[in-house]
C-alpha cells in the first residue's frame, strides 16, 4: 500500500525535536549562535527547537531581583533558589506529560563528555540552567537539577557559553543534522574520551610556503594513507593526550605500532 500524509511511513516520520529550554539573565548572549551552524540547521530542520528564557521573567519584585549575598558571608552574589524553581514550575507545567531532564551548568560538575553529549540525545526535553557570579543557591542543585555539568577545568564568568556547548554537542548527533552521517560515525574513535584524537589532515596546495603535503597522502595508495593515518593519529595522541590512551583498548596492530613511534622519540613506555 503506497504511504500517505496522514499516515506516514516510518522512514518519512519526522522525530520530535529535542526540546532545550536555556535559563538565563543574558537571552541576548545566544542570538548569534543560534544563527549559524548546527544549530541554525537543525532548528530549521526541526530536530532541534531552543528557547531562551529570562530568568528576570519569573521574579516577583519590583526590580526583578535573581540574586542576593551569601549566608556566612564571602564575596559575591549568589542567584536566589526562588526565580529558577518558580521558571522550571511554570514551563514544565505547559508540558506536565514530558519526561525532561534539568542540567544545571557549574564549575562543581561532572565533565561534559562525548558520552554525555549522546546520553542528553536521547532526551526529548532539556532544561539548561546558566548562572553568573558565586553561581547559584545549593539547593537548586540538590532539589531542582537532575545533573549538574561543566564543561572542563578553567574559570568562565558564567554558564551560557556551557549552555552552547552543550547544545552544539548535543545537536550535531541529531539524525539528520549533519547531513553527512559517516562523520558522526567517525566519532566513537576520532572524538576524544572514548578512543583516540583525529589525525592531521591537509588540502592544496600540495606545497605552502617551502612545506609539503606528506608523501604518502598524494601516493593513491589507501592502504599506506591508513596505515599512516593510524600512526599519527597514535603519535598525537601519545605527546597531546596520554591519559586517552590508558583508558583505551588498542589493537595489537596499534599498541606496535605505539611501540615503535616511543622507541623512536626514545621515551620510556607508558
Ligand atoms: C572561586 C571559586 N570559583 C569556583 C571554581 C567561583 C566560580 C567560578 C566560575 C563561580 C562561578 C563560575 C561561573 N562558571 C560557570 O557558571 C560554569 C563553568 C565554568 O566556570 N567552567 C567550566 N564549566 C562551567 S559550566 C558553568
Amino acid at each position: 500500500m503506497a504511504h500517505c500524509a496522514a499516515f506516514p511511513s516510518p522512514e518519512s516520520r519526522i522525530p520530535s525535536p529535542v526540546i532545550f529550554d536555556v535559563i538565563t539573565i543574558f537571552p541576548e548572549f545566544f542570538s548569534s549562535i543560534l544563527e549559524h551552524g548546527v544549530l541554525k540547521r537543525g532548528r530549521a530542520g526541526g530536530q532541534v527547537e531552543i528557547r531562551i528564557r529570562d530568568l528576570r521573567n519569573y521574579t516577583d519584585d519590583r526590580h526583578h531581583t535573581v540574586d542576593d549575598r551569601p549566608f556566612g558571608g564571602g564575596p559575591g552574589m549568589v542567584f536566589k533558589p526562588e526565580p529558577i524553581f518558580r521558571a522550571l514550575e511554570t514551563l514544565k507545567s505547559e508540558a506536565p506529560e514530558e519526561e525532561f531532564r534539568v542540567v544545571l551548568l557549574s564549575p562543581q560538575g561532572r565533565l561534559l563528555t562525548q558520552a554525555v553529549a549522546e546520553e542528553f540525545s536521547r532526551e526529548r526535553r532539556i532544561f539548561l540552567l546558566s548562572a553568573r557570579y558565586e553561581g547559584v543557591d545549593e539547593r537548586v542543585a540538590e532539589h531542582l537539577a537532575t545533573d549538574e555539568i561543566s564543561i572542563g577545568d578553567y574559570v568562565l564568568p558564567g554558564g551560557e557559553l556551557a549552555a552552547a556547548v552543550v547544545m552544539e554537542a548535543v545537536t550535531r548527533l541529531l539524525p539528520g543534522v549533519l547531513g553527512n552521517e559517516e562523520s558522526r560515525a567517525q566519532d566513537s574513535f576520532a572524538g576524544t574520551a572514548r578512543g583516540i584524537l583525529d589525525c592531521p589532515h591537509y588540502t592544496r596546495p600540495a606545497e605552502f610556503q617551502g612545506w609539503p603535503v606528506p608523501e604518502v597522502l598524494l601516493s593513491g595508495n589507501h592502504e599506506e594513507v591508513r596505515r599512516w593515518r593510524r600512526r599519527q593519529a597514535l603519535e598525537k595522541t601519545w605527546r597531546q593526550r596520554p591519559d586517552l590512551l590508558a583508558n583505551t583498548h588498542l589493537s595489537q596492530e596499534d599498541a606496535k605500532i605505539l611501540e615503535e613511534i616511543q622507541q623512536a622519540a626514545h621515551k620510556p613506555k607508558l
